[in-house]
């Protein structure tokens, strides 16, 4: 059976894109692989990019991330889900796989060029973080990666540095296989500003924890196709962040009608926007309400978690021992 491995990281608050990008498959593995499929909130990753971290709100958004993600439909009894620094061992495989990883491949990272332009000092950590990323997938023999599109590269170097650790040592890990969402989903910012992210801040996000009238205030206001400047003026719906992100909310014929309304400027853009807030309160509404039925039962989720990390060392611990074994360390 195949094993999944995932990971999310608890930067703020999670939006509609790691939703449709990644949230939505990790359950649906879930339904299919049971505690075969091992998804985490990657604190460690968090603070290796210095402009989105803040010590002072991490705790609180990594039980938020658990909330969303068991709110979005995972089951902790059914999957095991998980905080990355309650299981030392990715630590540890992670240093492991830094002696096997040439600085020049991480440097050509387009995650880390991205995000380290935007900095005055880089911390080697980001520069890191796609070899963490490997140990996390490695430290369970993971073979299925559920991921985002922008993932796809440092999945590629997972592959690699397995392949490199079998190679020095000796057959230890599978190359695992990233699992895109249908149509390799790279959900736009709500902001016009490339891919939603929520690093770049709630300008960019639309959170699926986020009160509708909120996401309303930030659509209200959203760029669209920049050709049409008068309501008269066609459209091209291909062009338009509201248009993609009708393919996501709204049904068939919704799409059809809004589409073919904004090519014959039949429909004007704030009632497109108002078409989208009917598919967005209909699929975030539910979310929210077990949402607010988790949060007001914090015990459970801390107990998910607690049970998730003890799950997770259950496997990670003979696997960390076996590549402590193959490079040769001291065993007493
Ligand atoms: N815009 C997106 N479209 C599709 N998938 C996305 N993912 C993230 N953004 C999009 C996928 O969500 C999973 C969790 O990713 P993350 O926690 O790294 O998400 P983030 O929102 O992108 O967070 P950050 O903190 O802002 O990270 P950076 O700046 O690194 O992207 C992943 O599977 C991701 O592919």
């Amino acid at each position: 059976m195949p094993r999944v491995f995932s990971g999310i990281q608890p930067t703020g608050e999670p939006h509609i894109g790691n939703y449709f990008g990644a949230m939505r498959n990790y359950v649906a593995l879930g339904e299919q692989y049971g505690k075969n499929s091992i998804y985490c909130v990657v604190d460690l990753h968090a603070p290796t990019n210095p402009a989105a971290f803040d010590p002072a709100l991490l705790a609180a958004r990594t039980l938020d991330m658990a909330v969303a993600n068991f709110a979005a439909g995972l089951d902790p009894q059914k999957v095991i889900f998980f905080v990355q620094s309650h299981v030392r061992e990715h630590a540890e495989l992670g240093w492991l796989f830094t002696l096997l990883t040439p600085v020049g491949e991480l440097e050509r990272m387009t995650q880390y060029k991205d995000k380290a332009q935007k900095l005055e000092s880089t911390p080697a950590g980001l520069l890191m973080y796609p070899v963490l990323q490997a140990a996390d997938i490695l430290l369970y023999k993971a073979d299925t990666v559920p991921v985002g599109e922008d993932q796809v590269q440092h999945i590629e170097l997972t592959r690699e540095i397995a392949r490199k650790f079998n190679h020095a040592y000796g057959e230890t890990f599978p190359e695992p296989r990233a699992v895109l969402a249908e149509g390799a989903l790279r959900i736009p910012g709500v902001d016009g500003q490339g891919k939603m992210s929520k690093s770049k801040g709630e300008a960019s996000t639309l959170g699926i924890l986020e009160p509708l009238e909120s996401i309303w205030q930030k659509l209200r206001v959203a760029p669209t196709d920049p050709a049409r400047v008068r309501r008269t003026d066609p459209g091209d719906p291909d062009k338009c962040l509201v248009g993609d992100y009708h393919k996501l909310f709204s049904d068939a014929e919704t799409v059809a009608e809004v589409y073919a309304g904004c090519r014959t400027a039949g429909i004007g853009c704030v009632d497109c926007k108002k078409k989208l807030m009917v598919g967005i309160g209909a699929h975030l509404g539910p979310i929210q309400e077990r949402a607010a039925a988790l949060q007001a039962d914090p015990d459970y989720v801390r107990d998910a978690l607690a049970q998730g990390a003890r799950e997770a060392r259950a496997i990670a611990q003979p696997i960390m021992e076996e590549a402590r074994e193959r490079v040769g360390f001291l065993r007493l």
